[in-house]
């Protein structure tokens, strides 16, 4: 039997990362929808996250992403994330939306690239050092398109000479948490590609390189919590990205393309304790709502975190071990089915409840009247949006 004492307890340590360019407009190549009371600055983008607090209770950072959210003054903008009950997280560093990068950022053929973006990584780390932020997440679109386009063994060297120079300028109490992506924007080569690469990079680098799986960039079919569980074994996951995925990098919400496989990615975390706050792993979102209101669909996409979590740490591990172990193949899939097939949301609508939130996240949005307020007041100036 599960110790449902136990699972509230899990369930209110819990905490989720909200990014901040997910308030922001975005859309596809072929548009983008503008939206009324879309944040026009960084400090608008983490009020709005601070909702997503306020209602679920369980969403206490917001991951920025530089240069979208530059401002002058770093620890000010970490000020005023505390004044609205929430704190700055990982700093996305953006080497991909420059022109001098048609060809790469770290792994570019021309030297005076790869210095200038690794200028930009190391100043990432100075906005960590002003906002406290403890993480720096690396994203590379570096890649080729054509066989022979450039050498992939030197890219490779390169790569690792720009992650060991960022290694060394980390502090204490920082890392960096590299991730891969299938393809997209290189359609040939990526320069990481996966898991395997990003791990033997950081395999490498030692305690501060840690690797970031963001769900959507994986093969269809991969099987992620296998990942999952392996990096996890081996001390090396450091978070996750969240998303939902149909076809390829779809950004959608988590949870709602495939909660199925949310559950069985969160079973894997739960198995290595890595639910527990002493693990360091990142559970943040990266997400783009192109067609949903913003501030609800974080909420929602917070809120399905949540419940696979719980169905997660409802599975009932001693029956389960004891189906393994006698090769009872249906008991253990029955085992595992049972939570997966919980209805949870009683059971987090009073946890809620207890903490002072209120039951329903979404109704208590809707009804502050916070959305209204935003779209009155913040009418001039530019709204932020993907890129932006
Ligand atoms: C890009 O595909 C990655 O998921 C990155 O995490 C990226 O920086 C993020 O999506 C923000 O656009
Ligand atoms: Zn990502």
């Amino acid at each position: 039997m599960t110790d449902l004492g136990a699972v509230a307890s899990a369930l209110r340590q819990q905490a989720i990362e909200l990014p901040s360019w997910a308030f922001g407009n975005s859309g596809t190549r072929f548009k983008v929808f503008a939206r009324a009371g879309v944040p026009r600055t960084p400090q608008e983008k983490i009020a709005d996250a601070a909702q997503v607090h306020r209602h679920t209770g369980i969403a206490p950072s917001v991951a920025l992403h530089i240069p979208w959210d530059t401002v002058d003054d770093y620890a000010a903008l970490a000020a005023h994330a505390r004044d609205l009950g929430v704190r700055v997280g990982a700093i996305n560093s953006n080497v991909f939306q420059d022109d001098d990068y048609m060809l790469g950022s770290v792994t570019h053929p021309d030297a005076k690239v790869r210095r200038k973006a690794l200028d930009h990584l190391l100043a990432c780390v100075d906005i960590m050092d002003a906002t406290g932020s403890t993480d720096l997440k690396l994203w590379f679109s570096d890649g080729t398109n054509y066989p022979g386009q450039d050498d992939i063994r030197a890219r490779q060297d390169r790569l690792a000479e720009a992650l060991a120079a960022v290694r060394d300028r980390l502090g204490e109490g920082q890392r960096f948490l590299l991730e891969y992506k299938l393809f997209e924007p290189a359609f040939y080569t990526t320069d990481v590609p996966d898991w395997g690469t990003a791990y033997a990079h950081c395999v490498k680098l030692g305690d501060k390189a840690q690797v970031v799986v963001d769900t959507g960039h994986h093969a269809p079919g991969t099987n992620i919590e296998f990942i999952v569980a392996f990096l996890m074994r081996e001390g090396k996951l450091g978070g996750f990205d969240f998303n939902s995925r149909f076809y390829a990098d779809d950004d959608l919400m988590v949870g709602a393309a495939d909660p199925f496989q949310l559950f069985r990615i969160m079973h894997e975390v739960v198995r290595g304790g890595g639910h527990l706050a002493s693990s360091g792993i990142a559970f943040m979102l990266d997400q783009c709502h192109n067609i949903e209101p913003k501030i609800p669909a974080q909420i929602r996409s917070v809120l399905n975190v949540q419940e696979a979590t719980a169905k997660a740490l409802l599975v009932d591990t001693a029956a389960l071990e004891a189906a393994q172990l006698t090769g009872d193949v249906l008991g253990a899939n029955g085992v595992l089915m049972d939570a997966y097939n919980t209805d949870v949301r009683p059971f987090l609508a009073d946890l809620r409840a207890e903490q002072g939130l209120d039951p329903d996240p979404m109704a208590a949005f809707a009804r502050s009247g916070y959305q209204d307020r935003i779209d009155a007041e913040r009418v001039g100036g530019r709204q932020a949006g993907w890129g932006a």
